[in-house]
């Protein structure tokens, strides 16, 4: 009776933790991005960021990869648990001052204000490999074929 009263607990835990994750549509994440303001922002564009998210998580919140120094990545951006959230485990500066566990549910306008604070760095977007290796320097206009974003900051500019 005991180790199942356990194992419901842990199947609770599971549930709690995966059933608020949420794997993006590619202009579904593009709108979202773009209303948080990150088109343009530091000089990248939605591309970049489509790009590196697809290369990193396939757009999937709940994906979690580990690093050989021990610690984690979390998220649909990827933000490492030594650096910028705090997982309880690894030694971690947590620039962004959160729990690494909410990077990874469907509410992403916080993952994206750390997103914010990684590409203010120095390095800039080259803090991602994935974007360095696949995004960087490449036409990423493909990356918007089809949506119709709801925020056109261009159309408004010529009409105004
Ligand atoms: C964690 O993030 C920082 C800054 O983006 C980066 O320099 C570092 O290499 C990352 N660490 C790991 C283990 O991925
Ligand atoms: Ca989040």
């Amino acid at each position: 009776m005991k180790a199942w009263g356990s194992v419901v607990v842990i199947l609770a835990m599971i549930m709690a933790a995966t059933v608020d994750a949420k794997i993006y549509g590619r202009c579904e994440l593009a709108t979202k991005l773009e209303k948080a303001g990150l088109n343009g922002f530091k000089g990248y564009t939605t591309g970049d960021w489509l790009c590196m998210a697809h290369y990193e998580s396939g757009f999937d919140t709940s994906f979690v990869d580990h690093n050989p120094d021990g610690s984690s990545n979390y998220g649909i951006f990827q933000l490492n648990s030594s650096w910028w959230c705090d997982n309880g485990v690894t030694p971690t500066q947590n620039l962004c001052h959160m729990e690494c566990h909410e990077l990874l549910n469907r509410h992403i306008l916080d993952d994206i204000m750390c997103a914010k604070q990684v590409v203010s760095s120095q390095e800039g977007m080259n803090a991602w490999d994935s974007w360095n290796q696949h995004c960087a320097g490449h036409d990423l206009s493909e990356w918007l074929k089809g949506c119709h974003l709801s925020v056109k900051p261009d159309a408004e500019r010529i009409h105004s």
